[in-house]
């Protein structure tokens, strides 16, 4: 059995960690749905970048404040940081029936370095395709929140790192990315309504993993 490739996307503050970390909660804590239970499967959790240990460094040098630096630089480290991360974990754990959960993928690069920073999008297809061997999302659940409110929530969490600190137009164009993806791949890309309550969106993102597993893995 080939594993499923679930990634969590959308701009700061939307939730995606809070909501990732309550799915794996659910899957395999004591409320673990029945389907998950009846075909054992095991569960990876992971995030781009810092999924390696190559990853972790490069996500320090990305994140840290007062890095100078140039926005190509930026887009080659999260395509070597995506590179190492499919090689290492992702194939891998698909080959062997894992589920993944998965904080950012290919899309946060084509939102964030392609509409937020205004590179070329034909060239960050390019270097996704290199960087993931054409490995894409069996789902990807956006959680789409107003980017006021989100950095608003991120704000009150505290120190702001380098992308975090852009001014608000930049994050408005990262969602316009979002926006635009979803329209361009409704098959992979399924819109959650991310402005109410934690609980309220994970009560959304479990029926939509009820209804894929079902399709996923039926009887
Ligand atoms: N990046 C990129 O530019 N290109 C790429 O290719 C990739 C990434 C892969 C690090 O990503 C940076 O990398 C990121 C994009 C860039 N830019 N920045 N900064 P990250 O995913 O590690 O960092 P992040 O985007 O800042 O995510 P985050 O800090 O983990 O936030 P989040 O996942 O969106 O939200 P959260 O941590 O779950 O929640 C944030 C706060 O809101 C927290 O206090 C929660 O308790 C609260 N929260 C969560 N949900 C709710 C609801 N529903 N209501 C109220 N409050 C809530």
């Amino acid at each position: 059995m080939s594993g499923k490739l679930i990634v969590f996307e959308g701009v700061e503050g939307c939730g995606k960690t809070t909501q990732l970390q309550r799915c794996q909660e659910w899957l395999v804590g004591q409320d673990s749905p029945e389907w998950f239970q009846r075909f054992a499967i095991s569960l990876v959790v992971t995030r781009e970048p810092g999924g390696t240990q190559l990853g972790c460094e490069l996500r320090q040098l990305l994140c840290e404040d007062n890095k100078a630096l140039s926005d190509s630089a930026e887009l080659l480290l999260y395509a070597a940081d995506r590179a190492q991360h499919v090689k290492e974990v992702l194939k891998p754990q698909l080959a062997s029936g894992a589920i993944i959960l998965c904080d950012r993928y290919t899309d946060s690069t084509i939102a964030y370095q392609g509409y937020g920073r205004g590179l070329s999008l034909s060239l960050i297809d390019q270097l996704n395709s290199i960087a993931t061997g054409g490995l894409e999302s069996n789902l990807t659940l956006w959680l789409d929140v107003d980017v006021e409110v989100g950095l608003a929530r991120t704000k009150n969490r505290g120190r702001l790192d380098r992308i975090e600190q852009a001014n608000l137009e930049f994050h408005q164009r990262v969602q316009w990315g979002y926006t635009e993806l979803a329209k361009a791949y409704p098959q992979r890309i399924v819109q959650v309504d991310s402005s109410g309550s934690v609980e309220n969106v994970q009560q959304q993102i479990r029926l939509v993993l009820s209804q894929h597993f079902s399709q996923w893995y039926p009887d």
